[in-house]
């Protein structure tokens, strides 16, 4: 666009915005006009309305621009109370040993006198070679291709009279690649401080990923990447966008350029080509000049942060691996009870006696299932959870003998093992139902709750599929030879 047609557009723009103000202004003369014109009890409402409305706005502004809370820190457990859960879940036969290793490393970061730095980010950002520029020596793989990075890599150095160790790790948000993303996450909270490193504008993922680092409370310093790419203009631009996409979590946002080398063919004036690799140019002295300043205080007066990070994670660790025992437990209790339910049935002589006989096995396995979880109950409690169960049943029972009359059609081997058999496997389908609904209710809600947990065993009752029946057969099977 030639200058002389901008400076028309220009032209023509304020002369439309000059005119809209003359046409506001005029507007309101006339409403205040006949505003003052009004009776004087129609003036005081209007005049109140518009007065409040005015507050609402004002209001509205102050809530708008209020200064943000910063977001709490995460809390770890104490390290004892951890480490008498990971005894608990080794005493269970658990593999405990990476959590074991996990503490070993915590402690003997702790006594070395090396600060460690990790540098974290999305695939292909640039962090190993980032790395290359940071520690010399160093020559960590780099490629244009995501993924480079397989490991976590540790580098040892020395910077402003102090031993560091600058961990490079695999980048996140790769396809498939969920282990190598753990592995990097895992290392970002064993470090002091951490380098998030991106390439331009922040993707939601990877706002996500620096709040939750952020969260720790450890240094944080988000380094964009690549800023060789653009112009002076577009690079303040960009730093001013990821700023505000920050949002304040990192201590300080830069531009830095790690550098590298990049590859081209190149046409030869004879007609041939040849491949070349050029050096970018590093510029990270930003980044250095941060890293001191943020740094200063020393290893030691950042270790109750690592620390606290390390506990954190080892807490969310120790957390999967308690749920998966407890399920693979709890398994193992359903089952027991819903046998002993099958030999419950077969031995119920008076009319009504199975009913007692079941009652003392389902409290017995609500007892189990609930000091598996850690969930205090209380004899009204069961009986309460016992009641509704047994009113669910009313109409359930017919259910479940249905659905155990088509399943013994399919496993005509039971049929030989003579009457009562229909009702036995009945049995044996409700407590597995009532037991992983209440395992689940336990698990996910930490409580006994009853509503929750007659929802989900009026869904698992009515919705057996062909391989929980088939296993369901073989219980009642099993139990009834081994009567
Ligand atoms: N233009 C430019 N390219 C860079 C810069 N730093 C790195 N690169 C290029 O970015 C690509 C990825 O670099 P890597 O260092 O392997 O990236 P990474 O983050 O370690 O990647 P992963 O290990 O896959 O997670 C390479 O082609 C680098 O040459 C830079 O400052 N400017
Ligand atoms: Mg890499």
């Amino acid at each position: 666009m030639s200058s002389r047609l901008r400076l028309l557009l220009a032209a023509v723009g304020l002369l439309a915005l000059a005119w809209l103000l003359l046409a506001a202004l005029d507007r309101a003369l006339a409403l205040a006009q006949r505003f003052m014109g009004l009776p004087t009890g129609m003036r005081w409402l209007v005049g109140g309305v518009l007065l409040l409305v005015a507050l609402a706005g004002a209001g509205l502004g102050v809530w708008w621009l209020r200064p943000r809370k910063p977001r709490t820190p995460v809390v770890a457990p104490d390290r004892a109370s951890l480490e008498a859960r990971i005894e608990r879940l080794r005493e269970a036969d658990t593999d405990v040993e990476e959590l074991r290793k996990e503490l070993g490393e915590l402690d003997r970061r702790r006594e070395s006198d090396r600060t460690y730095l990790a540098v974290f980010g999305e695939i292909s950002t640039g962090k190993s070679t980032l790395i290359a520029a940071l520690v010399p020596g160093a020559s960590p793989e780099r490629d244009a291709r995501g993924g480079t990075t397989r490991d976590v890599v540790t580098y040892e150095t020395s910077a402003w009279d102090a031993p560091w160790t600058v961990a490079d790790v695999p980048g996140s948000s790769e396809a498939d690649g969920e282990t190598r993303e753990r592995l990097a996450r895992e290392e970002a909270l064993r470090a002091h401080a951490v380098i998030y490193v991106c390439a331009g504008d922040l993707t939601r993922t990877q706002g996500d990923e620096l709040r939750w680092l952020g969260d720790f409370g450890k240094p944080l310093l988000l380094a964009v990447n690549k800023a060789d790419q653009w112009t002076p203009d577009e690079l303040a631009r960009i730093l001013s966008r990821v700023r505000e996409q920050a949002g304040g979590v990192p201590d300080a946002v830069l531009a830095i350029s790690a550098g590298g080398e990049e590859r081209f063919t190149r046409r030869l004036p004879d007609g041939s080509t040849e491949d070349v690799t050029r050096r970018r140019a590093a510029n990270v002295q930003p980044l250095l000049d941060a890293l001191r300043q943020l740094l200063a205080p020393g290893s030691a007066a950042l270790e109750a942060q690592r620390q606290n990070a390390v506990l954190a994670g080892l807490h969310e660790r120790t957390g999967e691996r308690e749920r998966a025992w407890r399920g693979v437990e709890a398994e193992r209790i359903v089952r027991r009870y819903a046998r002993r339910a099958v030999v419950g049935a077969m031995a119920a002589v008076a009319p009504g006696s199975d009913l007692v006989i079941q009652g003392a096995l389902a409290t017995g396995m609500v007892r189990a299932l609930a000091a598996l979880h850690d969930v205090r109950v209380t004899d009204v409690e069961i009986d309460n959870l016992l009641r509704q169960v047994r009113m669910t049943l009313r109409t359930g029972t017919s259910v479940a003998l249905a659905v155990a009359g088509n399943a013994l059609k399919a496993f005509p081997g039971l049929g030989t093992l003579g009457g009562g058999v229909l009702h036995a496997f009945a049995y044996a389908l409700i407590f597995d139902s009532f037991g992983r609904a209440l395992a689940a209710t336990l698990a996910e809600r930490r409580t006994l709750d009853q509503e929750d947990a007659g929802e989900r065993m009026r869904e698992l009752l009515g919705e057996a599929g062909a391989s929980r029946l088939r296993h369901l057969a073989e219980l009642t099977g099993e139990a009834l030879r081994d009567r």
